[in-house]
């Protein structure tokens, strides 16, 4: 499809004389898609490398080796899999996964793969940078709602970092298999790296749009707890992955939320009597309990916490 995706510069964010118009740039893309892709976001290129390198070679390592992290329990701080659960998925997704906790890095770091050395360091950095950047765009994310900048400060602070590591190898035969379904992410914000395209998120009219590969460029979608927190004026993003035939695809998923047990709900300033709460509070752990006992794709967790508007 032919549709334009907004990319935003951050470094806007900085200059006071056009810091609103990057606030401005970011409510049009929160409203329209719940997607932007961001340069200059101050991530240095070797970290990120740094990063994908340390990745490429923990799925190297023989299957031996990664199945002692494997499992199947969603509330495992450090896990390996293949397509969503292994275990329960009755259709298999052409994806293999490890995902660990990630703030505060040093209360997780030393449950992380030790095999190859490097990936703790590498990883690390990557996750510490994600976190600071996080802080910075839901920041900007508030004050676009015309909340206050630190409206969600101290949660964000101590909230967690769900890092997942996917790989998606060559397919050979790509149109019957998908990386991963759709879906929308719990997260306040997910902040996304891609080795390649491969991403897709729906649009308004429910079309799928190919997410272009930007050299340096990260992606920021809007998760489920941001949708809740503005009470609907913004929603999470839908997007599922494609995969294809010629290269192995890498991305880190970094999903940053309010700490496991903290509830969000909309913000008491986007509710009044002609903008009714739309939605029920849930924490991270609600959705953990949900997706442990239902099929998510089926029906994602938010609807199941939307009022119905009677
Ligand atoms: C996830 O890990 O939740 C994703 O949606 C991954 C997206 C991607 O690989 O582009």
């Amino acid at each position: 499809s032919e549709t334009t995706l907004p990319v935003i510069d951050l470094s806007l964010l900085h200059q006071p004389f056009l810091r609103s118009l990057a606030i401005h740039e970011i409510s049009m893309a929160c409203k329209e898609f719940g997607f932007f892709q961001v340069i200059n976001h101050g991530i240095p290129s070797s970290v990120v490398n740094d990063a994908l390198d340390a990745a490429t070679q923990f799925f190297d390592l023989p299957v031996e080796e990664k199945m002692l992290l494997v499992s199947a329990n969603v509330h495992e701080p450090v896990r390996y899999g293949t397509s969503l659960n292994h275990s329960t998925d009755r259709v298999h997704y052409w994806r293999d996964f490890i995902k660990h906790y990630s703030h505060p890095l040093s209360k997780w770091i030393d449950m992380w793969p030790s095999n190859p050395p490097c990936y703790k360091d590498k990883v690390g950095k990557y996750a510490e940078a994600t976190h600071l950047l996080h802080k910075q765009l839901i920041e900007a994310i508030s004050e676009s709602l015309g909340l206050e900048k630190n409206y969600l400060q101290e949660e964000i602070e101590e909230g967690s970092q769900v890092m997942a590591v996917n790989c998606y190898p060559a397919c050979p035969e790509p149109e019957m298999a998908l990386g991963m379904p759709p879906h929308s992410d719990f997260s306040s914000l997910t902040i996304l790296l891609q080795s390649s395209k491969g991403l897709q998120i729906m649009d308004c009219n429910k079309n799928w749009v190919c997410v272009p590969y930007i050299e340096g460029a990260l992606i920021v979608q809007l998760g489920d707890q941001v949708e809740v927190m503005s009470n609907g004026i913004y929603k999470s993003v839908i997007h599922r992955v494609t995969v294809n035939k010629e290269v192995k695809r890498l991305s880190f998923a970094s999903l940053h939320s309010l700490p496991l047990h903290k509830k969000i709900s909309p913000a008491p300033k986007l509710v009044n009597p002609n903008n009714a709460p739309a939605y029920g509070e849930f924490s991270f752990n609600d959705f953990l309990n949900y997706i442990s006992s239902n099929d998510f794709i089926q029906e994602r967790f938010i609807d199941t916490i939307k009022k119905s508007s009677s």
